[in-house]
């Protein structure tokens, strides 16, 4: 039996927790904090060079909730240079547009076995099996990180597994009007502790500004959270 997939969640949060509003995100955009969150879901950790195992493609997987697939817009859906996985019980409800401008649906078109689509799983544990296995080996596709970039019930159910080990929480220091929470307190978690900014850094593999940055008058810092093993 393989060792479970450990999951990192990221997210960004008001100093009320608060992740959402109206299906998307409460604050207006904050390049920066988008930059950062598009850098690290991409970016794969160094290789040891030890273990040089022929051509793999080594890349994150994204895994998210279908309300959340449905705030990204459509222009950077699928989330590109990552293996995405969206969690719905309707099949058909998860739609795309390709490159081309045709619209595309998760149920449709077997000739498109090939096309870059997301993954679709029934749960969160259907979407971790799919990881493991399905066609990405026969593809050459290593999984390497699985961050869970939500939303509230797709934190909470990942929340409750003992693989999630990390949780990377821009923290806003701006309350806005939220209709979505985040479904825990960290530091109210005995099990939960705020890491250093260099555990932080080598986690990311960048430098993250002491004290945080701010962007349109809105300050955010960014954080990790590790649950003791
Ligand atoms: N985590 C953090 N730290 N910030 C977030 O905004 C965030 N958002 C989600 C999940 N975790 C997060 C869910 N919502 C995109 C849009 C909404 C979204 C997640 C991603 C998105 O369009 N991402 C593009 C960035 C394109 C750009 O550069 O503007 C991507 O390629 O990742």
């Amino acid at each position: 039996k393989l060792p479970a997939l450990p999951l990192t969640l990221i997210l960004a949060a008001t100093p009320s927790l608060g992740i959402g509003q109206g299906g998307a995100l409460p604050w207006p955009q904050l390049k920066k904090e988008m930059g950062y969150f598009a850098r690290v879901t991409k970016r794969v950790p160094p290789q040891p060079s030890a273990a040089i195992s022929g051509p793999s493609r080594r890349v994150n997987a994204v895994v998210m909730g279908r309300k959340t697939w449905d705030s990204i817009p459509e222009r950077f859906r699928p989330l590109k240079g990552r293996v995405n996985v969206v969690i719905t019980r309707g099949v058909a409800d998860v739609r795309w547009t390709t490159t081309t401008g045709a619209e595309k649906n998760a149920s449709g078109g077997k000739e498109d076995v090939d096309f870059e689509g997301p993954i679709i799983a029934p749960s969160i544990s259907a979407a971790l099996s799919a990881l493991r296995s399905s066609d990405l080996a026969a593809r050459n596709v290593h999984i390497e990180r699985v961050f869970v970039i939500g939303g509230a019930s797709i934190y909470k159910v990942a929340l409750d597994l003992p693989q999630t080990d990390k949780v990377l929480l821009t923290k806003i220091k701006t309350e806005f009007e939220c209709d979505t929470y985040f479904p825990l307190d960290l530091n109210k978690e005995r099990e939960w502790k705020l890491a250093g900014r260099e555990r932080l850094e080598e986690f990311v593999g960048e430098e993250v500004e002491e004290g945080g940055v701010a962007e349109k008058g809105v300050g955010f810092e960014f954080c990790l959270y590790e649950k003791e093993v």
